[in-house]
Order: C-alpha cells, then sequence, then structure tokens
C-alpha cells in the first residue's frame, strides 16, 4: 500500500516543488438504478473506499504537466493556454483536462502552469466510476489551487470578478456537466455520489435540480463487490451512447403519443407530464416496435426530431431497439422506488429481490451484461446470495452483491474484490 509520505515524497522528486493539497475522491458501486439517470431517474449508490488521489500545487513554468504513480500511464504536458476541447478517444489525461477545463470556463480564471501527480485503487473499466473520480478529483484539485483553504467551507469569498460560492451539489454538476468532453452523453450519478457521500450511509439521488438523502443501510446486510475479471472503457466503445441515443427516440414517440411538448428528451419528464404511474406506462411501452433502422425512425418521428436526439459522434448510429430499452428504463425508475421503500422497512430479502430483478433487466432488455457477469451472479445466488447484479454501466467489471451477514461465511471461498461499507466524499487536505 502507497502511504500519503510516500506520494508525498515522489512528487518532491519528480517536480522539485512542495506540493499545496492532496485531494482524495472515492469510487462509488451503484446498488441499484442502472442506466436511469440520464433520463433524469433517481439512482441509489454509494461511495466506496478505493480512491483517486491527487497531489498538486501550482508551478512556475507554463505547463500543465500530470504524473501517475502507475508507470503503466506515461505523464502527459502541455503548455498553456491549451487548446483542449474534448477526446472522443480518450486517454488517462483526458479525465483531468475534463476536471480542470470545467473549473477554469466556470470561474472565468486565466490559464496556469500546475503539476498534478495521481495515484488511483480503483480498478478502471469495471463499473466501479474510476473516470468520474478522477474528473472530480482534478477539477477539486484545480479549484483548490485557486481559492485557499478548502474550497467547499470558504463561502462568498471573492475571486478574481467572481464570488466564488461551493456548495457541494454545485460542484457535482459542474463535474457531471464537464466528463461528456470526453464523448460519453453520460448522466450525473457519479460524480453526486463521489462528491455528496457521507461516511456509513447510502444515497439516494435526485437529478435536476441535483439532490441527494442519506439512507442507512439495514444492519444485517453486507454488500460485497466481486469483479467478473472484464472489463470495458465507456469512452472507447459506442455501447453507452447507442442505450442514450435509444432512449431518447423513445421518448420523441411518447411526446408525440401523448401530445406533449417539450424540448426535454428524458422519459421521466416525459412520465411526468403524461401524468401516467409506472404501470401505466410500462403497458404503453409494449406497444413500440423493437427493432428499428434509421429510416423507420424518421417515419415515426420525423427528420428533425431524429436530428434533436444526435450528437457529432452518435450521427452515425443506424440501427436501434426501443420497446425493451424502455421497458428496461421505466422498471428500474420503479425498483429504485420500492428498493429504497425495502430498506427504510429492512426488508433485505426484498431489496435482494429487486437486485435479481435489476440484472435480468439489465441483461435481457438493455443488454448491457456479459457471460462472466451473468456467471458471477449465478455463483454468488447458488452460495446463498439475496442478490447479484452488474454495477455501473456494464459490458465487463463489477458485481454488487447481497448477502446477509449471518451468511458471509457461505461465500468466503469465492473470488471477491472487497466487502463495501459506505465511505466519504471527496475531500481536501492543505499541505
Ligand atoms: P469506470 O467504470 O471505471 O468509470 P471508464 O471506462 O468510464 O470506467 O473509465 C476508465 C478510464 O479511466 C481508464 O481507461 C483510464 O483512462 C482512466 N483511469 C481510471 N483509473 C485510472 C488510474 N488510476 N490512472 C490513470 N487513469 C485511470
Ligand atoms: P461507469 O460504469 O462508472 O462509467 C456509467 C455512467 C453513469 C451511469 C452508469 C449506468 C459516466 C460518467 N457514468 O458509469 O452516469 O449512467 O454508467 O447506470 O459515464
Ligand atoms: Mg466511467
Amino acid at each position: 500500500m502507497t502511504t500519503d509520505e510516500e506520494l508525498h515524497e515522489h512528487f518532491v522528486k519528480i517536480y522539485g516543488i512542495e506540493p499545496e493539497v492532496r485531494i482524495t475522491c472515492p469510487g462509488r458501486v451503484n446498488l441499484i438504478g442502472e442506466h436511469i439517470d440520464y433520463h433524469d431517474y433517481g439512482v441509489f449508490p454509494m461511495a466506496i473506499d478505493a480512491s483517486t488521489v491527487i497531489l498538486a500545487a501550482k508551478n512556475s513554468t507554463n505547463n500543465i504537466i500530470f504524473s501517475n504513480f502507475n508507470p503503466k500511464y506515461s505523464s502527459w504536458e502541455s503548455e498553456v493556454p491549451c487548446g483542449w476541447k474534448g477526446s472522443s478517444n480518450p486517454k488517462w489525461n483526458d479525465y483531468l483536462l475534463c476536471g480542470w477545463k470545467g473549473i477554469l470556463e466556470n470561474q472565468k480564471e486565466e490559464q496556469f502552469g500546475i503539476s498534478f501527480l495521481l495515484f488511483g485503487t480503483i480498478p478502471p473499466s469495471s463499473g466501479l466510476s474510476s473516470s468520474s473520480s478522477l474528473v472530480c478529483a482534478s477539477a477539486l484539485a484545480t479549484l483548490s489551487l485557486i481559492v485557499n483553504g478548502d474550497p467547499f467551507e470558504v463561502r462568498g469569498r471573492t475571486m478574481g470578478h467572481q464570488k466564488v460560492i461551493v456548495f457541494r451539489e454545485n460542484f457535482a454538476h459542474l463535474c457531471a456537466k464537464s466528463e461528456p468532453l470526453i464523448g460519453t452523453l453520460s448522466g450525473g450519478m457519479d460524480q453526486a455520489a463521489e462528491v455528496l457521500a457521507s461516511e456509513g450511509t447510502a444515497l439516494r439521488i435526485d437529478f435536476s435540480p441535483l439532490r441527494s438523502k442519506n439512507i442507512e443501510l439495514p444492519e444485517d446486510a453486507v454488500f460485497v463487490v466481486v469483479h467478473s475479471n472484464t472489463e470495458l472503457n465507456k469512452g472507447a466503445t459506442s455501447h453507452y451512447n447507442e442505450r442514450v441515443i435509444e432512449g431518447r427516440i423513445v421518448a420523441q414517440i411518447l411526446k408525440q403519443k401523448f401530445a406533449i411538448s417539450t424540448p426535454s428528451f428524458r422519459l421521466k419528464d416525459i412520465q411526468t407530464l403524461s401524468g401516467k404511474s409506472f404501470e401505466e406506462i410500462l403497458k404503453i411501452v409494449e406497444e413500440l416496435p423493437e427493432e428499428v433502422n434509421k429510416e423507420q425512425v424518421i417515419e415515426l418521428i420525423g427528420k428533425d426530431k431524429l436530428e434533436e436526439c444526435l450528437t457529432e459522434n452518435t450521427r452515425k448510429f443506424t440501427d436501434f431497439k426501443l420497446r425493451s430499452r424502455a421497458r428496461h428504463v421505466f422498471s428500474e425508475a420503479h425498483r429504485v422506488e420500492l428498493f429504497e421503500k425495502a430498506c427504510e422497512e429492512k426488508n433485505i430479502q426484498e431489496m435482494g429481490h429487486l437486485m435479481n430483478e435489476s440484472h435480468r433487466s439489465c441483461a435481457i432488455d438493455y443488454e448491457c451484461s456479459c457471460k462472466e457477469l451473468d456467471d458471477i451472479c449465478q455463483l454468488y445466488l447458488q452460495n446463498g446470495a439475496l442478490g447479484a447484479r452488474l454495477t455501473g454501466a456494464g459490458w465487463g467489471g463489477c458485481a454488487v452483491v447481497l448477502m446477509a451477514a449471518d451468511d458471509v461465511a457461505k461465500v468466503e471461498k469465492l473470488p471477491s474484490l472487497f466487502v463495501s461499507k459506505p465511505a466519504q466524499g471527496i475531500r481536501v487536505h492543505r499541505y
């Protein structure tokens, strides 16, 4: 295990200056509510102990320099002003640039030379949101080099021409708006979970506006995180964005059906404006076509409405699935409500059941699982788990398993990454 002292020493060795701040940003495991944050539906994650640490200082050069404690990731350097506007095939430094750019643009600050050293313990591309942890840690490192003290404790401090009032919700929202610069049309769950978490409690997060509620987990519930030994880099593949666009097309069809006039193509807005319950909308969804190509979508909603759904890097998509994708989103959003209620009632059997239903929906309707994830969930269920499901975007990575505390011994010999306890959100230490 690398200690804070080792990182400090390494920073001084490679940069020849002292670090000013150390940022620690956790990863997160999502207990339920997958692929619904980008439709503004509430989700149920918790922060984990695995984290991203960034040591940072302003330097006397005109350069941004990023180094990684892990030699697998080579250092990156650029002169400022740096014309970075995003990346469609992101490397590790691009996630840091998302956070950096988000802060500087927001604060209308000049670019200045900075030195960052990163050390990460979140398994990458595994659904525990290492990507957002890099983005949020970089954003807070940048912000901490501009303001003195803990940016979350400074209120109304004058900085340049701007007044800085850094509420955690605003900061999480800013990070969520910045991460899509690497090309994914992501929602805001990960940044919110990693920024807003309090040690010891899971979170119910809602969007527009972003807000969170701390939720105590039943004492006899143990969550185990298990790696399927497969990975998927979300920024380097189109799976994630395909699902986002399919959902947007469904939204356009439903708007037309319900004669709703709104520029939004988030399914929660459409459901709210339609006044339909989950049960009602799930029945209506069964009337949607399943497999459609671009021409058929144009016949259904018109060229302009399709164009509204697309972005530069998703315009190339030609084939879509609609009915099953919509079934997943609405049923998963409903399961989050039921899971929260079961959690309040300390009904861990029901929580496990809902997690299993969630995995089935992700695997069959959303097609975001894979054989390795299905197998690892089955293995745990056969050995006494109450529930097991993929966590995060899927197509590889980790599963989260719910065990009754009394049954944990039954899975002691099975592969596991860690037993997860709700961890603290992002924090800054000033040297
Ligand atoms: P995740 O589910 O972990 O968020 P993503 O595919 O969204 O997966 O992001 C993974 C990417 O984040 C990696 O390909 C890498 O570029 C970056 N990353 C994650 N952890 C680290 C790390 N410790 N050091 C450098 N880059 C990292
Ligand atoms: P991961 O797997 O951590 O990259 C992604 C999205 C979330 C959410 C989940 C699926 C980003 C930053 N995160 O998580 O917004 O949609 O998938 O529920 O893209
Ligand atoms: Mg990610």
